[in-house]
């Protein structure tokens, strides 16, 4: 059934909400049924960076491109930025001074790749990628994926920015909290999903971790079905906040699976926040956000406390920014 302007703008709900708003905050999507053509090709990524990497994902897939390559190129333009201080190169260092990246990377047959603790690469899910294409491995970690990531060819670099650097050395000084706040406040982990012109998805999940973490400290992101989990038959989901408690929930893949029992984006996120909210009774005093995308295109999101946002871009969409909404 072929969907009209008009049914498709109902069902994205997004541009009559903000008309030529770039990085304008809306209200969440409703939530349509999934009647009609599904929309695609579709990116969607979290928080405010995520407007850079959907237009470099989004060149790849208006071109007909595949969603792996999309994810990997759009979450690229954070890992490069000096300026963001919680992914790739800039990124916040853990407690030692030292910047630890995690990332991870699925594709639409379920492959997956995967690099944690990574020392010294600005890429570090392109690392990821050639994990998932050229070893029999899921995860590589700490030395043994930069040695690997150097024998395909990746240059070592000091990632630790004097920005960067000069925010630890506040917190050494200071003996700041051991759990430093993770939320709008230090803008975080970016994390994409994505459908292509054939209507596959990929996922792709990067991040300089919780900062100010242990040496060693690995966190969600790297993790499949934790950070991010896709399911091409179902759909995919990404997450943000405190790792910790989203890897005791298995948090995307529980995304995932409640979408497949039939919920939406919107509710299948709500519903594992409330899960995490279960497991850690500490839960006022972090932020968990979920954002996930099915295969009809219909996205939705949720989070514990108010911050967490993230950027859509489809063919109707130009790239626009929603708060999603939160438990608190
Ligand atoms: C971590 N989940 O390392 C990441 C950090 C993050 O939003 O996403 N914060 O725990």
């Amino acid at each position: 059934m072929m969907t009209t302007r008009r049914e498709f703008l109902k069902r994205t709900a997004v541009a009559a909400a903000a008309p030529s708003a770039l990085a304008m905050a809306c209200a969440e999507p409703s939530v349509p049924s999934p009647v009609g053509d599904p929309i695609r090709p579709l990116v969607v990524s979290t928080w405010n960076m995520g407007l850079g990497a959907n237009e470099a994902a989004w060149e790849v897939l208006s071109a007909g491109g595949r969603a792996l390559d999309a994810v990997e190129a759009g979450v690229r333009v954070p890992e490069g930025d000096p300026n963001e201080m919680t992914v790739g190169l800039g990124g916040f260092p853990d407690r030692d001074g030292i910047v630890t990246l995690d990332a991870c990377i699925m594709d639409e047959n379920g492959r997956c790749g995967s690099v944690a603790a990574l020392e010294g690469i600005v890429h570090p899910v392109s690392v990821a990628r050639l994990v998932m294409e050229r070893t029999p491995h899921v995860m590589l970690v700490g030395k043994g994926a930069q040695d690997f990531a150097v024998a395909n060819g990746f240059e070592i670099e000091n990632l630790l920015t004097p920005d960067a650097e000069a925010a630890w050395r506040r917190w050494l000084a200071e003996q700041g909290p051991e759990r430093p706040p993770i939320n709008v406040e230090n803008h975080d982990t970016i994390g994409m999903l994505a459908i292509d012109q054939a209507g596959n998805l990929s996922g792709a999940c990067t991040t300089s971790g919780a900062g100010m973490k242990y040496h060693g400290r690995v966190g969600d992101s790297p993790i499949i079905g934790a950070g991010l989990y896709v399911d091409n038959e179902v759909g995919g989901a990404t997450s943000t906040g405190w790792g910790e408690a989203v890897i005791r929930a298995v948090g995307c893949f529980l995304v995932v699976e409640l979408m497949r029992q039939g919920h939406s984006p919107a509710k299948a996120c709500e519903m594992a926040v409330d899960r995490v909210i279960a497991k850690n009774p500490d839960w006022r005093d972090i932020q968990v956000g979920f954002l996930a995308v099915n295969r009809q295109g219909e996205v939705g999101a949720f989070c514990i406390a108010p911050g967490f946002n993230y950027a859509l871009r489809t063919s109707e969409v130009e790239n626009v920014m929603f708060d999603a909404p939160s438990r608190i």
